[in-house]
């Protein structure tokens, strides 16, 4: 710490006194009010200092983030049509915020317990892990009967994925992670921050707004032995586009052919299809062939726990002995990053999933609000069909599943229709349809057949 704000000091462009020095300044002028003080010499240096010039002064302005930046935007836009499509999170009809019926029973049952707030141990809340594995592998796996999972809860999905990006970097030093091209935008700020190596693989193919799915298996066949894998479980973000049963069968092949690790992204486990088990798919098909795998999860989305923090990762081992090493060298990152994590949602999720009346109640709700993005995705494609008399073709829409639309609109065409329509998205083209209402949708379909046939 003392060496790097050394070298912060030494780099910055305003002084180049030490900190020792800088400190003497300081303490004789009496403290940090006076704007400037002219010539001064105190022994060693003698120099113009500047006081009110940060020692920070060297730090850049960072650009606003691709996604949540979005938000800022919007909420700094005072028109009444706008209307935010850029994260995906879930909204009523009435475009607001929603708290899930079954996470208010759970929190009022806590209350009427009087739950502590000790501290949780580094791997979490042990009713969550367990309830977190089961809801993913399924809870007669071998892979849970058999003790093969570590499970440590994580914050969030994002937490989850950094806390295995340490592994990666710990013990595959150089070993580099394949992630879709595109992909969520966090992605490749999670490898890189935590310095593992990352390339991308082929997966959208824009002629026929589907998967490229030769090109996904040729990038993966063609990635050094022994690379780890990064797929969306489902609901691929921000595509909406994902592999087919067989497909993913063909995926599994090559990844074991290659000694490839698979690492999956579950963030929608439950809100592709509305249904827990089949959204859970594809992982168990790569746990039932025996393979070793990482999964990242989240319940910001089908529990709608986005400001909770509550996720897990889950590394599946070939044997209970492995898992239980590689649990305590995850505990081991945890504990210098965050110490221990946050107990409010991991009860929540506890609670639900450990609870047959609550668990049946959430399901319910969840099919409810995968049943209105539903709802909201055939309005939208019905609106532009009825409207565009170009004769194109918005049927991919409806091949989509999960939160959001991938409408192949450019950067421009994005720009066009946050600066003209107050339609706020990420510059990729992806709308989140979970903000989007079907009294909105006529709106949308304009602004989106302006922006795709009147800007280049
Ligand atoms: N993985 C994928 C594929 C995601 O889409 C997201 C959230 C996450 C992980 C992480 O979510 P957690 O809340 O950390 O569990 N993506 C949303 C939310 C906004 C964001 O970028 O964090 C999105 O709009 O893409």
């Amino acid at each position: 710490m003392a060496s790097s704000m050394l070298s912060l000091a030494s780099t910055s462009p305003s002084s180049s006194l030490s900190l020792s020095d800088n400190w003497k300044v300081k303490t004789k002028i009496g403290g940090f009010g006076n704007a400037f003080v002219k010539t001064k010499s105190f022994g060693r240096t003698t120099m113009a200092v500047a006081l009110n010039v940060s020692r920070f002064e060297g730090i850049t302005m960072a650009p606003p983030d691709p996604i949540l930046g979005v938000s800022e935007a919007f909420r700094a836009d005072t028109n009444d049509l706008k209307l935010n499509l850029g994260v995906g999170a879930y909204r009523t009809e009435e475009l607001q915020p929603y708290v899930l019926n079954v996470v208010k029973k759970a929190e009022n049952l806590m209350l009427e317990r009087g739950e502590n707030k000790e501290y949780l141990p580094i791997e979490g809340l042990a009713a969550f892990n367990n309830v977190t594995a089961q809801l993913l592998f399924g809870a007669d796996n071998p892979v849970i009967q058999q003790g093969k999972v570590a499970t440590v809860q994580g914050l969030s999905g994002t937490g989850s994925l950094r806390l295995a990006a340490a592994l990666i970097e710990r013990y595959f030093p150089g070993a580099k992670v394949l992630i879709s091209s595109p992909t969520w935008g966090n992605h490749k700020n999670i490898f890189n921050d935590a310095r593992v190596p990352w390339s991308e693989y082929r997966y959208y193919d824009p002629k026929t707004v589907g998967l490229d799915f030769n090109g996904m298996i040729d990038d993966i066949k063609a990635a050094p032995e022994g690379s780890f894998i990064l797929l969306h479980g489902c609901a691929h973000n921000p595509t909406g586009i994902d592999p087919t049963l067989e497909q993913w069968e063909k995926i599994a092949d090559v990844i074991q052919e290659k000694n490839h690790i698979p690492f999956f992204d579950v963030a929608y486990q439950g809100f592709a299809s509305g249904s827990l088990d089949e959204d859970a798919a594809s992982v168990r098909l790569f746990a039932a062939r025996g393979m070793e795998l990482l999964v990242a999860q989240s319940y910001s989305k089908n529990l709608g726990l986005y400001a909770e923090r509550i996720g897990a990762i889950n590394v599946v081992c070939s044997s209970s002995d492995a898992a239980a090493r590689v649990k305590s060298q995850l505990k081991r990152i945890a504990r210098p990053m965050y110490s221990n994590p946050p107990v409010h949602g991991a009860r929540i999720v506890a609670n639900i999933v450990g609870d047959p009346a609550l668990f049946k109640e959430w399901k319910d709700e969840m099919e409810l609000m995968a049943g209105r993005i539903k709802g909201v995705r055939q309005k939208l494609f019905n609106s532009l069909s009825a409207k565009d008399k170009s004769g194109k073709d918005w049927s991919f829409i409806l091949k989509q599943i999960g939160m959001f639309s991938f409408t192949g609109l450019n950067k421009s065409q994005s720009d066009n229709m946050t600066n003209k329509w107050h339609v706020y998205m990420t510059k990729d083209g992806r709308i989140s349809l979970a903000g989007l209402s079907l009294a909105k949708c006529e709106y949308l379909a304009d602004a989106i057949i302006d922006s795709y046939h009147n800007v280049s």
